[in-house]
């Protein structure tokens, strides 16, 4: 009788139950339900933490949170009925008869509400939280996720998993991200779900009830987010995982990577290429053969002999290396990384203490067990090898683990900062604990900030790295689902993302791959990669005119580097993402969840990117409210309709928001490189006063952090037309010694400064250059646009205040 009794409640689902007790702590509440303990606690007024667990013992992630609550006043009442809880945001009211939680704003909006006959369950030990579905109820994030923006009745898994040639609607994917925002009615809220295990993430998928966010095992943990806005909920997300510090600005340049490039003569050719050709480029990636048989931590003496002086050779070219890192460890007895790791009890362990062995490139491997400091400060040490030949960036791939077979034996003890626990607890967190070595290991050896790039990941890794979208595949859809699942890291506080240009896997046509380049120039890493024997992808291989067509945005990718560089800053701050789903700034605007917008994103704020795939002559955009620039041409467009846009090959549409300041330098063949000097600041005619913050350092010190930066705010006021740039900020000095204004969109005749005229002049702008006449990909493209007579003002970049006052 009792075995059945306990295997039937086993089987089915157990709610929490009623509320039996509770009391007050510094930061909420703590008490019992029938089924449960809880706990509740404010972190901020509008960020609070839930916690249910069926051990008295809370178990959690020591990993994703960066955040503790603050010492907030929470207000706490009782009626027989119900506790609630209020900050002087949020009001949170518990319903005592059946554990069921209600999230209001304090203008009483309902925000959230747990399913009240289920709130949270659990089903054998499965916990999961139901949320009653809003009316209309919208749903955004969860990082890197395939499928629509809107992610309304389906569902999603996250379970780190290596996805060769992944379909544009399969899942899960390489990294886990349980953080979701909510939009319903005007109001928005984001979750995020602090539990390493798989979880599954349903957001109305084969039900009309609820939304639901369940683990396999471990706690109800999770916290809610209210934001006036849903940038707001993003940031205050950011703050409990933590936000990306700046990268070296060579990052920031152009990419190129092949699997593999070998022996270093082909190194040298390729770095010549692009300096010959003219084609701006930062870095050079050696993927999985610049190894002795795929061992971490050697070079191949054949492919590689002296890597020191190659990358020495590269270096006084402007170019900066990146190797690949896997984490598999060859067994082998005398290879040193594997005896060192054996001997200090760094791998992976089967229960009985036997390494675990799985199969990847190098044969055999034992798996460092990165949650454990210990490896990592060992595995941070190793990579000196790396840093001491001048290697400067770090790519951690394979690292959900993956293996072949792709099904790491669940038993497997993982070390989980000493709490020792099993695959399945560990296993989403352990790409980012790889990444979190390989910066360590960067930064200790390095002199220089870090450029590490991560497959795998969780929640907090843009703390650690950026992240690419893996093993994409040469197709337009592709292309737009890549930009899709950069926009939805960008929800998901991973700012810095991007994906393999031309597509990893299979072969790109040369119009894809104009396009693909084209677009990727608006994207926060511009890489380009492709599979082992698969044709050369490198931009001057599909002929000469996608070469002159990937030159352009080469060199507009570079003369955007002072908007990309306060973009960055601006991220490493807020938490926002460079690359901005309109979502964010457009919540409540139906039409840009409609699926021939969606792929549409603002990037650095100020520009509208509006892909269409390359073998569209034409396409549909749609413009938010306000006033908008077609970049290339200066036409303006009023904001809240659709228009149609010629998207020949060689012009990709970009829109420049009314009100925005586009600061732009002359184009370099690298990121080092000297520019002219001047910093052309473009102001585009908007309404009322808009502000913008540029922003400088060395772009590779952490003397930032000291006040070794130069920062100076500017505000146009469109109404009154003036343009005022604050006296800067900051101990380092401008690399920009003038300053040029070009006003779009006004009316010119005059501009003075502190009561003197300054000299006017007319000028004719291109941001991109001519495409010659051969060959032409057929009847696809425009002709060259050069904007003419824009008023513009030169005046030396001093470190006062500088006002402008302009009109007729
Ligand atoms: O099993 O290192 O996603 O970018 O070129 C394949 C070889 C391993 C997968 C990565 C890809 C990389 C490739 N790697």
């Amino acid at each position: 009788m009792t075995t059945v009794a306990t295997s039937v409640t086993r089987a089915q689902n157990q709610s929490a139950g009623k509320v039996l007790s509770w009391e007050p702590t510094t930061h909420g509440i703590t008490g019992r339900t029938e089924a449960s303990y809880f706990k509740i606690s404010l972190f901020t007024d509008t960020t609070v933490r839930i916690q249910l667990s069926r051990y008295e013992q809370f178990s959690s992630n020591p990993y994703s949170v960066v955040q503790s609550p603050k010492g907030i006043s929470v207000n706490v009442s009782e009626t027989p009925e119900a506790l609630t809880l209020e900050t002087t945001e949020l009001k949170i009211v518990l319903t005592k008869n059946e554990w069921a939680l209600s999230f209001y704003d304090q203008q009483g909006n309902l925000l959230n509400q747990d399913d009240p006959a289920f709130g949270v369950s659990w089903l054998g030990t499965e916990v999961t939280n139901y949320k009653k579905l809003q009316p209309d109820e919208k749903f955004i994030g969860l990082g890197e996720k395939t499928g629509g923006i809107d992610r309304a009745g389906q569902a999603f898994t996250n379970w780190n998993t290596d996805y060769f040639a992944y379909g544009v609607n399969d899942d899960p994917l390489y990294m886990s991200i349980p953080f979701y925002i909510g939009i319903h009615g005007e109001r928005a809220y984001g979750i995020f779900f602090d539990n390493t295990h798989k979880t599954t993430f349903n957001f109305g998928a084969s039900n009309r009830r609820f939304s639901y966010f369940s683990a396999e095992d471990g706690d109800m943990d999770y916290y809610f987010l209210q934001g006036n806005t849903v940038a707001e909920i993003i940031s205050g997300y950011t703050s409990l995982t933590g936000k990306m510090s700046m990268p070296p600005l060579w990052a920031l340049g152009f990419q190129q990577c092949r699997y593999s490039y070998y022996p270093e003569s082909e190194v040298f050719a390729l770095a010549d290429n692009f300096r010959d050709r003219d084609m701006p480029a930062d870095v050079i990636y050696l993927d999985i053969h610049h190894m002795e048989k795929y061992k971490v931590f050697t070079f191949d003496g054949e492919k590689f002999p002296d890597p020191k002086s190659m990358i020495q050779t590269l270096k006084a070219k402007g170019f900066r290396v990146v190797v690949i890192m896997d984490p598999g460890i060859k067994v082998e007895k005398d290879y040193l990384p594997y005896q060192e790791g054996k001997d200090k009890g760094l791998f992976l362990n089967y229960p009985d203490g036997e390494t675990y062995e799985g199969q990847v490139w190098p044969g055999w491997c034992a798996f460092p067990d990165f949650t454990s400091a210990k490896t990592r400060q060992w595995w941070a040490e190793k990579m000196a090898f790396y840093t001491d030949a001048g290697v400067d960036g770090f790519w951690t791939d394979m690292n959900e683990p993956a293996s072949w077979g792709q099904h790491t034996p669940n038993l497997i003890n993982f070390d989980y900062e000493g709490e020792q626990v099993s695959h399945r607890k560990a296993r989403n967190v352990y790409g980012m604990q790889m990444a979190r070595a390989a910066q360590e290991g960067a930064f200790k050896n390095g002199k220089e900030r870090p450029f590490t790039l991560t497959r795998a990941g969780f929640s907090g890794i843009q703390r650690f790295a950026a992240a690419w979208t893996g093993d994409n595949v040469s197709s337009e859809e592709h292309m737009m689902a890549g930009i899709r699942l950069v926009n939805s890291l960008g929800i998901s506080g991973v700012s810095f993302a991007g994906y393999d240009v031309g597509g990893f896997c299979g072969e790109a046509s040369k119009s894809l791959f104009a396009r693909w380049m084209s677009i990727a120039a608006f994207s926060p890493l511009y890489r380009a990669h492709s599979m082992i024997n698969s044709n050369d992808a490198e931009p001057w291989a599909f002929g000469e005119e996608v070469e002159e067509i990937s030159k352009n945005y080469l060199k507009l990718r570079y003369q955007m580097l002072p908007l990309l560089y306060t973009a960055f800053h601006k991220s490493s701050q807020d938490g926002l993402p460079l690359a901005k789903s309109l979502t964010i700034d457009y919540p409540f605007d139906e039409n840009i969840y409609d699926g021939r917008f969606q792929n549409q994103y603002l990037f650095c704020d100020s520009l509208l990117v509006a892909p269409a795939e390359s073998h569209k002559e034409i396409t549909k955009a749609y413009l938010p409210e306000g006033n908008w620039y077609y970049f290339f041409h200066d036409q303006s467009y009023l904001g809240g309709q659709e228009i149609y846009v010629d998207t020949p090959i060689n012009y990709l549409p970009v829109f420049v928001k009314g009100g925005s300041i586009v600061p732009l330098q002359s184009p370099v063949s690298h990121t080092a490189e000297q520019h002219d000097s001047i910093l052309r600041l473009h102001v585009y005619k908007g309404e009322g006063i808009s502000s913008y913050f540029h922003y400088e350092d060395d772009g590779r010190s952490l003397d930032y952090k000291k006040g070794g930066f130069y920062k100076r705010e500017i505000l146009l006021d469109s109404d009154r037309q003036t343009l005022r740039l604050t006296k800067p900020t900051g101990d380092f000095a401008s690399r920009y010694k003038q300053l040029s204004v070009i006003f779009h969109g006004f009316e010119i005749n005059e501009v003075t400064s502190a009561g003197e005229k300054l000299p006017l002049t007319r000028e004719n702008i291109a941001f991109l250059h001519k495409i010659s006449d051969f060959d032409p990909l057929p009847d696809n493209r425009l002709p060259y646009h050069e904007i003419a007579g824009l008023p513009t003002v030169t005046l030396p970049h001093h470190a006062e205040e500088i006002i402008l006052t302009f009109g007729t």
